[in-house]
């Protein structure tokens, strides 16, 4: 990345290549038709997963769920920035990511289904169980660096939390050794402005969130989380970066939340869905690289039906698919925790397949 890339740090201007009407700056890199199509497909397909979600819930047919219309471009535009062989640390608000990183849709609808066998991602895919131990995640991303160090394996990771998580002590050691120790992880906190009802102001006194990462002498940015172009070009460089041994980086990506904090959110009892509304006509991610894609003659309307039909066909089928997988065999709670089963637990086992005769 040349020169003219080097962000503005923390209290500097927000890293920003499209404005919402479309227009892009002198910053947009010109990126391959393929790939700027393939970053619209997987925000409207990240939509349409939500958007799904939150009916079967409502119809009884899924337990909480948490959306994430609003932060599609970061986590679309990060997931795109990756190679392969970088693992993902997502919070339980990444499925967005985690679709464009390559877990099948069906497996992340039974993860909220309540099946445990959607916490089981494919062996290609390098990506960790959604963390729901608010900033948890942010120490295994770590660690995972630092073994990766270790170990000289040419590899980075994102660990992705909201800014809620910043208060947590976990989030503070985690950054604290990733500094020190100058792992290969880009932490990206997405700001979407509440910590379910707790807005920003009530969360720090912080100036920026941004400012946390400065703290640790690791590299921190701002940027506007809602312009998918701006969040793919600068997780890219600072995993590239991460990736050739320049140690850790922090982003603090602006965004926000349309809809509740989860399902069992009341969100109009601490916002208004007037502020919300506004919010929406004003930054929507997905309008807005729809904008872009238009001014370049790359899209019209008969893409977009052609689209929403097919992710509205392909949506449907991943729940069907995921209402009626197998459950996990009773023996699979006991699994996967320890290489070896400790004496406590074969006796745990032997206790509950007792008493509750397998089921
Ligand atoms: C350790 C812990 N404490 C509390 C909770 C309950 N909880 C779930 S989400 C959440 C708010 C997190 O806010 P933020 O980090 O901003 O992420 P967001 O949900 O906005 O994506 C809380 C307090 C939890 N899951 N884990």
């Amino acid at each position: 990345m040349d020169e003219k890339f080097l962000y503005k740090l923390v209290k500097g201007e927000t890293f920003r290549i499209v404005s919402q009407d479309g227009s892009a700056n002198e910053l947009d890199p010109g990126l391959p038709e393929d790939l700027l199509l393939k970053m619209y497909r997987l925000m409207v397909q990240a939509r349409t997963y939500d958007e799904k979600a939150l009916k079967l819930q409502r119809g009884g047919r899924m337990g909480t769920y948490p959306p994430i219309a609003g932060q599609e471009a970061i986590q679309i535009g990060s997931a795109l920035a990756m190679a392969e062989e970088d693992w993902m640390v997502p919070s339980y608000r990444e499925i967005g990511a985690m679709i464009a990183k390559g877990v099948p849709m069906q497996t992340l609808y039974m993860l909220w289904m309540g099946n445990d066998y959607g916490n089981r991602t494919p062996d290609n895919v390098r990506c960790l169980p959604i963390a729901i131990p608010v900033g948890s995640q942010a120490l295994h991303a770590t660690g995972m660096g630092w073994a990766a160090r270790l170990k000289k394996e040419k590899l980075a990771i994102t660990c992705y939390f909201g800014d809620g998580a910043t208060s947590r002590g976990d989030f503070h050691e985690a950054m604290n050794f990733a500094g020190v120790y100058h792992v290969p992880v880009v932490f990206i906190c997405s700001n979407n402005q509440f910590a379910i009802s707790t807005p920003n102001p009530l969360q720090t006194r912080a100036e920026t969130f941004a400012q946390k990462g400065i703290a640790y002498g690791i590299p921190s940015y701002r940027l506007d989380g809602m312009d998918v172009l701006a969040s793919y070009v600068i997780v890219k460089d600072l995993l590239d970066r991460a990736r050739n041994g320049e140690g850790p980086a922090f982003i603090e990506a602006i965004c926000y939340r349309f809809g509740p904090h989860t399902t069992s959110d009341n969100p109009d009892l601490y916002r208004s869905k007037g502020e919300v509304e506004k919010i929406r006509k004003e930054t929507d991610p997905i309008d807005r690289f729809r904008n872009y894609l238009v001014n370049k003659g790359l899209w019209d309307i008969d893409k977009e039906t052609r689209l929403h039909d097919e992710m509205d066909a392909l949506i449907d089928k991943a729940a069907k698919e995921a209402e009626q997988a197998p459950a996990p065999e009773f023996e699979e709670l006991f699994k996967h925790v320890f290489a070896e089963e400790p004496q406590f637990l074969k006796e745990e086992y032997e206790y509950y397949k007792r008493v509750s005769g397998g089921k």
